[in-house]
């Protein structure tokens, strides 16, 4: 069987999984949310990576479905942690371009809060820079209809492409994403260094939240810190857990 006939059968047969990353204050270590990261538990391959599948589902399609269950999934898990007391947890979920392009997304994310329960604030949807710039006009449209749901917008692997700053000022966006491109050698390369400061204090300049990710040393956490951003990402405060796991050091933490 060929990998498209497989991911169609996996989607079925419910092989797929959802992954929780920590989103944090990183001047107190407090949760403030999570990324949902899908993975594909292959009977044959064992843990796959979405690196090894997304493609294809985008070209193909299956991504509209699958991207539904991700969501559907992710709101349910977070209401469920939300009723054990962690009331204040977004999550966030990656869309794909496909995914903005489809005319009931809308409706379709609308549907899935409605019958998981999910306060519309508690999700938020990582968009990239050039997924919105491939249909501009349309993708406007959408993320208005989007931000009127109460649902909250960032834009993930900031800085990689190439919006102007008079389009993103247009945009109803809540965040910008710092790209770990731009984290990984702080504070070795005073380029990247730049850049990431650009980024924070153009978010601050357009009023937005900025998160950071990928980041890995207390070096990097202390640099973002003193140019002014506060939320963060990475390996060094945790890495990507399933459920069960994520919801254990979750109560951890308190
Ligand atoms: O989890 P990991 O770092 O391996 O993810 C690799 C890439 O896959 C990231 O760019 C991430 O945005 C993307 N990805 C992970 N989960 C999803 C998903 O549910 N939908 C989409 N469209 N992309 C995802
Ligand atoms: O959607 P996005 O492209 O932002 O996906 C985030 C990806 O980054 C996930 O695949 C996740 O596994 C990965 N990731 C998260 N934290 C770190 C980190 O600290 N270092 C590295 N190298 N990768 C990370
Ligand atoms: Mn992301
Ligand atoms: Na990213």
């Amino acid at each position: 069987l060929g990998l498209e006939a497989r991911l169609h059968r996996a989607l079925a047969s419910e092989e797929f999984v959802l992954h929780y990353q920590a989103q944090i204050d990183m001047r107190d270590g407090r949760l403030i949310g999570c990324e949902a990261l899908v993975r594909w538990h292959s009977a044959t391959e064992g843990l796959v990576a979405p690196d090894r599948f997304i493609p294809l589902a985008e070209e193909t399609g299956l991504i509209v479905p699958l991207g539904e269950w991700v969501l559907r999934q992710a709101c349910a898990d977070c209401q469920s942690w939300r009723a054990r007391g962690l009331t204040d947890l977004t999550v966030a979920v990656n869309l794909s371009g496909r995914q903005l392009r489809s005319p009931d997304l809308v409706e379709r994310v609308t549907r899935v809060l409605r019958e998981t329960g999910l306060p519309a604030e508690r999700l938020k949807l990582e968009l990239t820079e050039s997924m919105i710039m491939d249909q501009r006009e349309q993708a406007l449209e959408r993320l208005r209809a989007l931000k009127a749901l109460g649902v909250r917008l960032s834009i993930d692997d900031f800085g990689t492409g190439y919006s102007s700053l008079a389009y993103l000022k247009r945009l109803p966006i809540d965040e910008l994403k710092i790209d770990r491109d731009f984290v990984r050698d702080i504070p070795e390369d005073s380029s990247d260094m730049e850049i990431a400061a650009t980024i924070i204090a153009m978010a601050r300049n357009l009023r937005l939240n900025v998160i950071a990710e990928g980041v890995e040393t207390p070096e990097q956490c202390d640099f973002l810190i003193r140019q002014g951003c506060t939320a963060g990402q990475g390996y060094l405060f945790g890495r990507p857990l399933p459920a069960e796991a994520f919801a254990q050091v979750m109560r951890a933490c308190g």
